[in-house]
């Protein structure tokens, strides 16, 4: 399949054209040496400049051109206005919350239809691939959206190192269950532990990304360290933080979403603004960080990823399965 960069959306219709140019040059000037990053993306760059940025910078992270060409939402955005109810349904209670979240040492069980199951040692898990950057819109089912640059390794490379077998036809993965270190898991808003699952054509799209960074640096606890899901033509909700299990099936996984509120939340779940959600329109989006008043994005199909993932629904009712 042949993989075009991603649609190219100039940041000058999303933001002023003032602004725009400022925030180009400001990435262009970003203070690389002096955080030690020279090579890094300009975005990198920049955040090498943020005050507000925390955590260890990650080495030798390569540029994509699967990258969106957009500047991204700031380091506070990104790290601030989170959903992660194991630590509370507030967009901040994440930050707040999830600061003791233990993450070192982390075991990662693999099971199921592959010939290399295992409790792998998260090191042993990360040290093979290289890391490169991904600039992704996340468009939350809640109808934001904001642009995170994150860092991480495309899923099927993971993914081929376990030998999947024939009949592995989903992936499924699971957050950590640990009510002690996640308050959120004390009451029954969901089915804990956190379920999310991808048929295996999807989960091997060159799209779907395994993250272990945002910003050029470690992810904040609250982004889903230590390493998380990313897939950008879906819904926000089937990107899985803090994943400690993946599991190879015949069978089509019980997802957390799909379990708690059927009718509102499918297994497929592709970003679609001619399905709207029962209690909300999907045709349009709010830009996280553009302020009270600003105007509205209009929802792209998957996203805007629709050239690259689209044949994997074909001849599959996009209403139905929603
Ligand atoms: N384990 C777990 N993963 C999760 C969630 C969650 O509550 N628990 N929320 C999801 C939702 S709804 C969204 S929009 C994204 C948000 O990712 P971010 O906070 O890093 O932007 O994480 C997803 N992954
Ligand atoms: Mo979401």
């Amino acid at each position: 399949m042949l993989i075009r960069k991603a649609p190219q959306i100039k940041s000058s219709e999303i933001t002023s054209e003032a602004d725009y140019l400022d925030r180009r040059s400001f990435l262009a000037k970003a203070g690389l040496a002096a955080a030690g990053l020279a090579g890094a993306s300009p975005v990198i760059a920049a955040v090498a400049s943020d005050p507000g940025a925390s955590g260890r910078v990650l080495e030798n992270v390569s540029e994509s051109p699967l990258s969106l060409d957009e500047a991204p939402n700031s380091w506070r955005d990104v790290t601030t206005y989170n959903n992660f109810y194991e630590f509370g349904t507030g967009k901040e209670d994440p930050s707040r919350y999830a600061g003791s979240l233990v993450t070192r040492p982390w075991q990662v069980k693999v099971s199921g239809e592959c010939d290399q199951p295992g409790d792998y040692n998260l090191e042993d898990i990360l040290s093979p691939h290289a890391l490169e950057e991904r600039v992704y819109r996340l468009r939350c089912v809640e109808a934001w959206s904001m642009v995170i640059p994150w860092v991480g390794f495309p899923l099927a490379d993971l993914l081929k190192r376990f030998q999947p077998n024939s009949d592995a036809r989903f992936v499924r993965f699971r957050t950590l269950y640990d009510p002690g270190q996640m308050p959120g898991q004390r009451r029954r808003i969901l089915d804990w532990p956190y379920v999310e699952g991808l048929t295996i054509e999807e989960a091997m799209n060159p799209l779907a990304f395994m993250a272990v960074g945002v910003y050029g640096r470690e992810l904040p606890n609250q982004n889903g360290a230590p390493m998380r899901l990313v897939v950008p033509w879906k819904y926000g909700f089937k990107s899985i933080k803090t994943i400690n299990a993946i599991h190879f099936t015949r069978t089509r996984p019980r997802t957390s979403w799909e379990a708690s509120a059927p009718r509102e939340y499918g297994f497929y779940a592709n970003v679609n603004p001619n399905v709207d959600h029962p209690r909300w329109s999907q045709a349009s989006e709010r830009i996280i960080g553009s302020g009270l008043f600003a105007p509205r994005r209009k929802t792209e199909m998957f996203n805007g990823y629709a050239e690259q993932v689209a044949h994997l629904y074909q001849g599959l009712d996009l209403r139905r399965n929603f």
